[in-house]
């Protein structure tokens, strides 16, 4: 079943170029009075038995939805994207008519400035209690105070890897725990026929060639970013596409050997080449997710309610609902992705519990950095470079 997941959704996404610079400048304030008023009616009128989900792909459990809607008599419709930049297009046009949705801390740091969140009402949300205050906190570097968003999981980016393919193309000694696994031609090129992917995901991507390069990974230097465009334009010809989400089933498939891709997805990768293996009871493809020796991004994504959701109430009530110990447990254990509930610990599998590529040892998070908020100016030119790669040219 798992196999057949979501699979059809891969070709169906699509990069959006950042409107954020576009919409930053744009402080409407007659629209903001309408949105105003317009969220206030609609808070005093009972609500429809409804609430509209914008999540990423492969990031809840099979019967997470099902199980909401049978205890609350909410309706979920539920619709799924792989990069923040497709969310923030939908939000920042406004309107999106979506009720919660989970940006990235970072992503949402800035979506927050340009006014697009409505803030909590705790009051409505008793199971905040179970959240890890340590999670919680660095969040809170994002969204000071917690005051618009609570943690939904979080996770790294780094190496997804077929290991027999690998070790055919480059030998035992294949730097699996380094970008130059990537980002150096020596390596990439013998790749190259076996298939390598990277994340459509300019601003982590470009993170993790600065840490390959030794530089800063939140380095906003044009400089560095100039370096990192030669970096990847030197590989370009060696990657065989550029896409968040396509990577989970070819990795699963041999369609491709390596992946810079999000931890859980490569580890739900390795799962689905298991499953596969069984089923046909044939030998398993060996899936690794390594997370690179220089170090990589660390994230959070967020659960939020945009300011112009047509179901705020139900929001609180869905958001309230995610943080039950047993309904985050079984996202994790379903999806390989660590969560911020403390109180789900005790009913997280230990196979996922104890995974170094779910819960990194302290050793390894000691290497993880924040991807941080960037300027206006610099996701301008972080935009340009990434056409630049994404065609080639
Ligand atoms: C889920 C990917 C979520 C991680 N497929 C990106 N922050």
């Amino acid at each position: 079943m798992r196999l057949m997941r979501q699979g059809l959704l891969a070709g169906l996404f699509t990069t959006a170029a950042a409107v954020l610079v576009a919409a930053c400048g744009q402080g409407d304030k007659g629209k903001e009075g309408a949105d105003g008023a317009a969220q206030k009616a609609a808070q005093a009128a009972p609500e429809e038995k409804v609430v509209n989900v914008y999540n990423w792909s492969d990031y809840i459990a099979e019967d997470t939805i099902a199980n909401f809607e049978k205890e609350t008599g909410i309706k979920v419709n539920y619709d799924m994207y792989d990069g923040n930049e497709t969310l923030e297009t939908k939000l920042l046009a406004g309107s999106s008519g979506y009720d919660v949705v989970v940006p990235s801390a970072s992503f949402m740091e800035r979506q927050i400035k340009t006014g697009v969140y409505q803030k909590l009402d705790k009051s409505k949300l008793p199971n905040l209690t179970n959240m890890d205050p340590e999670i919680m906190q660095r969040a809170a570097l994002h969204d000071p105070g917690n005051e618009h968003s609570v943690v939904y999981m979080w996770g790294t980016t780094g190496i997804g890897y077929n290991e027999e393919k690998v070790a055919k193309a480059l030998g035992k000694d294949a730097p699996v725990d380094s970008w130059s696994l990537i980002y150096d031609p020596k390596y990439a090129a013998k790749l190259k026929s076996c298939g390598i992917a990277l994340l459509d995901s300019p601003s982590e991507i470009v993170s993790t060639v600065l840490t390959y390069l030794g530089k800063d990974p939140n380095s906003q230097s044009p400089e560095d970013l100039a370096q990192v465009e030669e970096t990847l334009l030197k590989v370009r010809p060696d990657v065989r596409y550029i896409h968040s989400s396509q990577y989970i089933n070819d990795l699963a498939n041999g369609e491709i050997c390596v992946a810079v891709g999000y931890s859980g997805d490569i580890l739900q990768s390795r799962d689905r080449a298991e499953e596969a293996a069984e089923q046909n009871k044939a030998k398993p493809i060996s899936i690794k997710y390594a997370v690179p020796k220089e170090g990589t991004v660390i994230w959070f994504d967020m659960m939020g309610i945009p300011k112009d959701a047509p179901h705020p109430g139900n929001a609180h009530i869905y958001i309230n609902y995610i943080m039950k110990p047993e309904v985050t447990a079984a996202i994790s254990n379903y999806v390989n992705y660590a969560n911020a509930n403390s109180a789900s610990l005790p009913l997280v599998d230990d196979g996922v519990k104890n995974d170094p590529g779910v819960y990194p040892p302290p050793e390894v998070k000691a290497k993880l950095f924040p991807d941080l908020s960037e300027t206006q100016e610099f996701t301008r030119l972080l935009n340009r470079t990434w056409t630049r790669f994404r065609t080639g040219q």
